[in-house]
């Protein structure tokens, strides 16, 4: 009879074990960066620059110096004697650590002042004078590439104009024919604006260099620090192993504290110059400011489609606005990040995308904000692009989406653009939503409701997210290739802990990836540790970002587990006295396949591991795995929404919304949950409310939370959520596909489509987000597209 434990109970696979962490954090225990104080420690802040595009005339510092608690003020001009003046962007760019020449935004790094607390550095920091040149200023690409456009990027030799880059993807010949089939084509263009990830806490560090061990010690907010140690050690020149960089408990990352800042820089030169620890923590507007915006993209393209609502083919463009350097982070082939996952859920035979990437006299721009490399983009393109062209047939939007999906049998299926998506249930997940929502049922209230003057509109949304790079054959972070990495220990008394080359930021990983062991080898999830972030005990990995945690990490901490459990079944074999041929395993044990009441749990094998192993068998029961995935893992979502749009003031309301995500194997439930709701509620910030953006001067406009609105509890709708569809990840060792992200970047979509399905009939093709009543409102009465991207007029206009 089987003795097998009940996964469930002892918190498994598809257990909603409550998140371990969240004791710490609801208690006000948690340990961020700015929790940690060393013996010593020095305050650092930054001058900014206030002026988005100036020659720099002179910086004069000596009053800064005079003020007493000052132990260093760090300029352009000292970084550069360094040869740390700029340093190497994640795309092969180069970024300014300390502006020397020009200041290139408003809010870029000008000067570092080091002193006894922040206060004296903040004063400090405002006794320093600058003289500065205006320029003319770039905050759009058209401006960018307009002839006689002034050249931002002047530093670089060979650099003439502001085009980063001109990349393209797709069979243009074979989508040109295909368009010269078609009955009808589509069109649409549109701006996503730019977005800012805004987590809670701000990025910042402390540096602790140690002149007698040599070693430097950094506490930052990183995603991603084995990367991290590697750029400190090949831009400072510093030995690696005497860098060790520990990313304590984060408070909310998405994507914001992926690149590398300029604050971490000047703090670990301060260390080693003044050989004390030196912290830094940015403060909010200079987070808005400054750090780890994402989107700002222009995008165009058109469907051709034959008269039966069969897509034939699509063509797309895209204008990228980086900023002053480009620092995306991203696989090194691709430039504009996986934009060209657009349209991978829609069988269609040929595309072509082309893309260029221009500078702008704004922050450092394309970080993925919750979404894996440009997919949000990719995304929110196609399914305004979908619903424009299902219009344009006069088609039901469902019913046009349905007749093109991929269907379940055609996977594994070559997009267009050449991924390869590995699975799904595309037809189900839209069913599953649309009785949900009660799609039949709406449609003929909102006739009614249109006969009374009421505008009611349903918005729907699907998403494919590629998650889980690499594999290391395509993917890349300047040269190094992505994989990731889990070490596993199990103690003697059966107790373990577990390491991984990923940094969660807030999704639960002290909580599921023991669930992940739990699963393989039955030892409770309470028995079992998670550590990540110092790069000093965790195996190297690439760090969280992507959802890559559960496709990759998590991949290798099923592989580690199964390679301990084959080491634990020859001690099973020895404590049992019989070969090892003769073993079963089942959940928490072996046993002798002819007699299953003889066995021994996986806890005694453990004991025997450390004391009594068989002869010449190496001690222990540990083991590392590297993973290095075959493919991305590819969940797929249906957002639904319907909402009602008040004519005269533009204002709009969520009545419903259901959400139909298939991630695979669901590893806990309830974090899952989690994750889709956060990542509604940013989908509804950034459909809603969130405006954040620049002048013709180049001022950011918004960077305060007056301005940029997070959503609260109180403006949030209801989400409900829907689970049943299951299509597990062919290749994950578990089946589990990522999730982190998939809410964030199939939302935003479904809200706009609702709005815009809601005004109807008024030929308008577009509203840019966020959908203010004002924009609405213009576009409503004056029957015309609201164009949103920057410049923005201010009062003074
Ligand atoms: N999970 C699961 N079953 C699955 C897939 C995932 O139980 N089939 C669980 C995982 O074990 C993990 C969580 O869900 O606990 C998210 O897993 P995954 O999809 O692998 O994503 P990552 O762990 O790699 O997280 C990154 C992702 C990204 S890129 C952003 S941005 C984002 C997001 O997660 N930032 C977040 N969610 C966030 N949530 C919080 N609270 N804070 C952030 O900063
Ligand atoms: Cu895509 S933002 Mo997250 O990758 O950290």
């Amino acid at each position: 009879m089987s003795q097998a434990l009940d996964e469930i109970k002892i918190g498994g696979l598809g257990a909603s074990r409550k998140r371990v962490e969240d004791n710490r954090f609801i208690r006000g225990k948690g340990n961020y960066t700015d929790d940690i104080t060393l013996p010593g420690m020095l305050h650092m802040e930054i001058l900014r620059s206030p002026l988005a595009h100036a020659r720099i005339i002179s910086i004069d510092a000596s009053k800064a110096w005079e003020i007493p608690g000052v132990h260093l003020v760090l300029t352009g001009e000292m970084m550069a004697t360094r040869n740390l003046a700029w340093m190497p962007t994640l795309s092969y760019d180069t970024q300014a650590v300390l502006a020397t020449d020009k200041v290139r935004f408003q809010g870029q790094e000008v000067a570092c002042v080091i002193a006894d607390d922040p206060y004296i550095a903040k004063d400090a920091c405002e006794a320093i004078v600058v003289e500065y040149e205006q320029l003319p200023v770039i905050v759009n690409p058209l401006q960018a590439v307009a002839d006689g456009a002034p050249v931002i990027r002047d530093d670089k030799e060979n650099q003439h104009d502001n085009v980063i880059y001109d990349w393209e993807v797709g069979d243009s010949a074979g989508t040109d024919r295909a368009f010269a089939q078609a009955d009808t084509v589509s069109k649409l263009q549109l701006h996503y604006p730019r977005s800012h990830p805004s987590p809670i806490e701000c990025c910042g560090s402390i540096a602790d260099y140690d002149r007698a061990s040599s070693k430097l010690t950094v506490y930052m907010t990183t995603q991603a620090p084995h990367i991290i140690r590697a750029a400190v050690a090949l831009v400072a020149e510093l030995p690696e192993q005497m860098i060790r960089i520990i990313s304590p408990d984060i408070g909310g990352g998405f994507g914001n504290k992926v690149p590398i800042y300029p604050g971490y820089v000047c703090s670990i030169l301060a260390s080693i110059l003044l050989e004390r620890p030196v912290k830094w923590i940015e403060d909010k507007s200079g987070n808005l400011i400054s750090t780890g915006f994402a989107r700002d993209v222009y995008l165009e393209g058109e469907m051709a489609l034959r008269k039966d609502g069969k897509i034939l083919a699509v063509r797309m463009h895209t204008d990228a606005d980086h900023g002053a350097f480009f620092a995306d982070a991203q696989p090194s082939k691709f430039k504009i990040g996986l934009m060209h996952s657009a349209f991978a859920a829609y069988d269609i035979p040929v595309a072509h995308l082309t893309a260029r990437g221009t500078y702008s006299n704004k922050a450092p721009g394309g970080v993925a904000y919750r979404c894996s490399f440009r997919v949000t983009e990719a995304m929110f393109f196609q399914e305004r692009m979908v619903q424009a062209a299902a219009d344009d047939l006069g088609m039901d939007q469902a019913e046009f989406r349905r007749m093109n999906f991929v269907q379940d049998d055609q996977f594994p299926y070559r997009t267009p653009f050449g991924f390869l998506t590995d699975s799904g249930q595309y037809t189900k997940c839209l069913d599953v939503g649309l009785k949900a929502v009660g799609y039949e049922d709406f449609l003929r209230q909102q006739q009614e409701a249109k006969a009374n003057g009421r505008l009611l509109g349903i918005g729907i949304s699907t998403m494919t997210e590629p998650l889980g790079a690499g594999n290391s054959r395509e993917y890349d972070i300047l040269g190094i290739k992505m994989f990731d990495s889990a070490e596993l220990k199990i103690h003697m008394t059966g107790k373990a802990i577990v390491r991984t080359g990923a940094r969660g930021q807030g999704q639960g990983h002290e909580t599921t990836w023991a669930q992940i062991v739990s699963h393989e080898l039955g030892i409770p999830a309470e028995d079992i540790v998670v550590e990540e972030g110092d790069t000093d005990t965790a195996p190297f990995g690439m760090g969280t970002y992507a959802s890559r945690s559960t496709p990759v990490a998590g991949a290798a901490i099923s592989m580690v587990s199964r390679k301990i459990r084959a080491k634990a079944r020859k001690l099973a074999a020895h404590l049992l006295e019989v070969s090892e041929e003769d073993i079963e395993w089942e959940l928490g044990r072996f046993y002798v396949r002819s007699a299953p009441d003889r066995g021994v749990t996986i806890q005694e094998c453990a004991m025997a591991a450390y004391s009594n192993m068989p002869d010449g068998m190496e001690p222990g029961l540990e083991n590392t795995a590297y993973y290095d995935p075959p493919n991305l893992t590819w969940p797929f979502a249906v957002y639904i929404v319907t909402v009602e749009v008040d004519p005269e003031t533009g204002v709009w309301d969520v009545l419903n919304m259901v959400a139909v995500d298939d991630c695979g194997v669901r590893i806990n439930p309830m974090i899952v949950e989690g994750q889709i709701m956060g990542g509604l509620t940013e989908a509804y910030a950034m459909a809603n409310m969130q405006f954040i953006t620049f002048d013709a001067e180049g001022n950011c406009v918004g960077a305060n939370y007056m301005d940029y609105l997070l959503p609260t509890s109180w403006e949030t709708p209801g989400f409900e959520l829907h689970s049943e569809v299951v299509t597990p990840c062919p290749h994950h060792p578990i089946g589990a596909k990522g999730i982190g992200e998939c809410a964030a970047v199939g939302g935003p979509a479904a809200f706009v489509n609702a709005v815009m399905n809601a005004i109807s009939g008024t030929g308008v093709r577009n509203i840019d987000m966020p959908l203010l009543p004002d924009r609405v409102w213009e576009a409503i009465k004056y029957r015309h597209d609201v164009y949103g991207g920057p410049p923005v007029r201010t009062d003074d206009d």
